[in-house]
């Protein structure tokens, strides 16, 4: 006996990759429902690739009661409407908006990093999916903190342009295009020409100068790893389709060398240790397009401060960063609380 599952934003880059993972995954589902708003209500999406075809549900009129997990890439807006209802109804809702995030009575899971924090799901029958650059660089941490203890972190952020959805995606291919041909270049969904360029503005400008991406990576760290760790980010956005890259600096309170760190990485969950210091041992963004692991590569000591490591991380952002860690907190809800057959 399997679940009943719900993908809302089911025609989104982060719903589409639900999809595809829950398929891939062999999540036990004995129903799946695409949801979406009225627009794509009758557009069919793919179950991964398993041929088969689900048509799109128009999320006004769509009934949570009976499902047991709803998993929503739909945007701070519908979710503020349909979460609520939908966990009022009676489905546990994994919801990778930014929304709930740091709800005191919603657990903000990393399934390698937080596991027992989901236990607290029950209050308000929801569970928050941390953002993109914040899930790859807990995983990463999280090893390194149980053997060191993390006081302060450093990172610089390279951010693909399907953190930005689909429009983000093709804007870069049609700028790219359009300087090709001699077309003009016309930014629309990011502030800047984003084709052959980079970007330092993601997300919302905050009253300190900083950028909400900025502020969520700070926040989230503290809610999933630590609040003890303090943490400055300046994020990017780069000119890649898939897959976000950071460069990270982190003190440590205990000595820890880059070899011992190495060690721990190569066998830490979900991490996957590319580090041969020569040219091309070390992985891009474009080799972890389509794979679930976070990679760690570069590690190195810095002797620029005491007890200091300097690694690089790059995960793809619509998997481990959205659509996989969503499907983990489903697989560790089924395990923990809502077990079936
Ligand atoms: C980006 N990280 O790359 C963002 C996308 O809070 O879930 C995800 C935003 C979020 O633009």
């Amino acid at each position: 006996m399997g679940y009943r599952v719900a993908v809302v934003g089911a025609t989104g880059n982060v719903g589409r990759e639900m999809l595809a993972i829950l398929a891939e995954r062999e999540f036990p589902m004995d129903e799946v429902a695409a949801v979406a708003s009225s627009r794509s209500q009758g557009t069919e999406v793919e179950l991964g690739d398993t041929g088969k075809m689900l048509k799109c549900r128009n999320l006004e009129h769509f009934d949570f009661s009976g499902w047991d997990i709803a998993l929503f890439a739909a945007g701070s807006g519908p979710t503020k409407e349909y979460a609520p209802k939908a966990a009022a109804a009676g489905c546990v809702v994994i919801d990778n908006s930014s929304l709930y995030r740091m709800d005191p009575d919603v657990p903000l899971i990393v399934p390698e990093v937080n596991p027992d924090a989901i236990d607290g799901y029950t209050k308000k029958n929801i569970i928050a999916n941390p953002n993109c650059s914040t899930a790859q660089l807990v995983v990463a941490l999280k090893p390194l903190h149980d053997a060191a203890t993390i006081k302060r972190v450093v990172v610089s952020t390279y951010q693909s342009v399907s953190g930005a959805g689909k429009a983000g995606m093709d804007e870069l291919f049609e700028q790219s295009r359009a300087i090709f041909v001699g077309d003009p270049v016309e930014p629309a969904k990011f502030t800047k020409q984003i084709a052959f360029n980079v970007i330092p503005h993601i997300d919302v400008f905050m009253d300190d100068g900083s950028t909400k991406e900025e502020w969520k990576m700070v926040v989230e760290t503290k809610k999933i790893l630590d609040p003890k760790i303090k943490l400055s980010a300046t994020c990017v956005r780069v000119p890649v389709f898939v897959g976000h890259s950071e460069a990270v600096n982190i003190e440590f309170e205990k000595e820890i060398s880059a070899k011992e760190a190495q060690d721990i990485l190569r066998e830490a969950p979900g991490c996957m240790l590319v580090d041969k210091r020569e040219d091309g041992g070390y992985v891009t963004p474009v080799e972890s397009a389509g794979d679930s692991a976070t990679y760690i590569s570069r590690v190195r000591e810095d002797p620029t401060v005491d007890n200091g490591l300097v690694l690089w991380c790059v995960s793809d952002n619509l998997r481990k960063g959205a659509a996989l860690n969503a499907v983990q907190i489903a697989e560790l809800l089924g395990r923990r609380h809502l077990k079936k057959g």
